[in-house]
């Protein structure tokens, strides 16, 4: 494999920038530029010098192969935040046949000297975008291998009962005694209910992985740009007393509580001719329907009540003009945060019992390892032993351990170089 090296913090100026380098040439290189390296993981002062020309005073790490991060031989140089620092050092790595690693890289041969299992890449990629705190608390497990660990176990007790089966056929003409049938079964069904566990968390983990939608909806002129504004607390949205201002679903990201909340300020929703406008009510009541949550604003005609489901709000805006009980005003400011209030706790209530499994991949193994252990009482020893195997196959490819070359490319380059 190669060497490779790229800036392991954000690129510009700062205290410290780390270059990191990886791969069976890191150590000798590193020697060439700044003298002997220290013990691995311990880190010490070194000047870094390039044909004896002084590049830095830097601090070096060495982390050696089973031990790092990608697996492979690595050493970190900790340089001053410099942008030209950086591009010396760089260049000198260049000379000498190091190459910038591509986006993802690292991870990469992290997976695949086997230091990280495939749920675990996806956690850490989920990290790395996480935004609010139920999106780091997800990811920080995923990313820690809780997911594959559950696998892990899952498959050395079907391997046990697939065992069971083997050493009893062999001793009893290809029947297996009652006792060793039941306790496969159990094995079976103990497996089963636990995935299924994880099958049953997963919309909710997948909302907080996503995030949700929340639409303000209403006729026009209801106060929905002026509420998006006023949650946003900037003007993200055009405000006039013309109806039929806002066209675009204007879109405004928030942290709720802790839960990842997109508000969607649309198109007031009524009969028109104009046809920017009939385009902007198409894509409103698109948008609407799709979303996790709508809240309707002001009075809602018959038309627009159409597209409330169950949990839906309803909210009566202008308090301050029409002085209407429980009416918020987004100019006084009054009722926002209960209304936002009501909200995370409808949202909050769905993603109670989130499960570790938060992409659809993973749920997709999960899924095809369960109908696997769907068996009959009387299913024949080498159909049991068949669906073991089965599902055993599903649960290593959970983890990446199989059948998974497409999908890598995906999710590596979804990664920052450096990473
Ligand atoms: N006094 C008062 N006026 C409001 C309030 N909310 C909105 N308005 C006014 O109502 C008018 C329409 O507000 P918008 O926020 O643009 O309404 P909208 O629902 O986005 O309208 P469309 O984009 O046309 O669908 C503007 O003149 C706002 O200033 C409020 O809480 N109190
Ligand atoms: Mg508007």
């Amino acid at each position: 494999m190669e060497t490779i090296f790229a800036e392991a913090t954000p690129p510009g100026r700062g205290g410290v920038s780390i270059i990191r380098l990886s791969g069976p040439e890191a150590r000798r290189v590193a020697e060439d530029l700044c003298g002997a390296l220290p013990d691995a993981r311990h880190c010490y002062y070194r000047e870094l010098r390039d044909a004896g020309e002084l590049i830095d005073q830097i601090l070096v790490v060495r982390f050696d192969a089973g031990s790092s991060f990608t697996g492979e031989d690595t050493v970190e140089f900790h340089l001053h935040g410099a942008p030209v620092v950086v591009r010396r050092l760089a260049a000198a790595l260049r000379v000498r046949g190091i190459r910038q690693a591509e986006a993802g890289e690292f991870t990469m041969r992290a997976f695949v000297h086997g230091r990280m299992d495939l749920a675990e890449v996806e956690g850490l990629a989920d990290l790395l975008a996480a935004e609010t705190e139920a999106q780091r608390k997800l990811a920080s497990e995923a990313a820690s291998g809780a997911l594959g660990r559950l696998a892990a176990e899952w498959r050395e007790a079907l391997t046990e009962a697939g065992a069971m089966i083997t050493a009893s056929i062999d001793f009893a003409d290809e029947e297996i005694p009652d006792d060793v049938a039941s306790g496969v079964h159990d094995v079976m069904h103990e497996v089963r209910r636990g995935i299924d566990a994880q099958i049953a968390g997963f919309p909710a983990s997948e909302r907080i992985r996503a995030g949700f939608e929340v639409a303000l909806v209403g006729a026009p002129n209801a106060g929905k740009s002026s509420l998006i504004n006023a949650i946003a607390a900037r003007e993200v949205a055009i405000v006039t007393d013309i109806p039929g201002t806002t066209r675009d679903v204007v879109e405004f990201r928030a942290d709720l509580r802790g839960l990842a909340v997109t508000f969607l300020d649309t198109a007031g929703l009524r009969e028109t001719g104009d046809l920017v406008e009939i385009q902007g009510i198409r894509l409103a009541r698109s948008r609407a329907e799709a979303a996790d949550l709508r809240v309707f604003l002001g009075d809602v005609p018959a038309e627009i009540g159409g597209l409330a489901r169950p949990e839906d709000l309803f909210v009566e805006t202008k308090g301050d003009l029409t002085g209407i009980v429980g009416a918020i005003s987004s100019v006084t400011g009054a009722g926002i945060d209960g209304l936002l209030e009501r909200i995370y706790e409808i949202l909050r209530s769905r993603v109670a019992g989130a499960s570790l499994a938060s992409h659809e991949r993973q749920v997709e193994a999960l899924r095809e390892a369960a109908s696997a252990l769907d068996v009959a009482a009387d299913d024949a020893p080498e159909i049991l032993s068949e669906r073991l195997r089965e599902a055993t196959f599903h649960l290593r490819r959970l983890v990446g351990k199989i059948d998974v070359e497409d999908y890598l490319d995906r999710v590596f380059s979804n990664f920052c170089v450096g990473k």
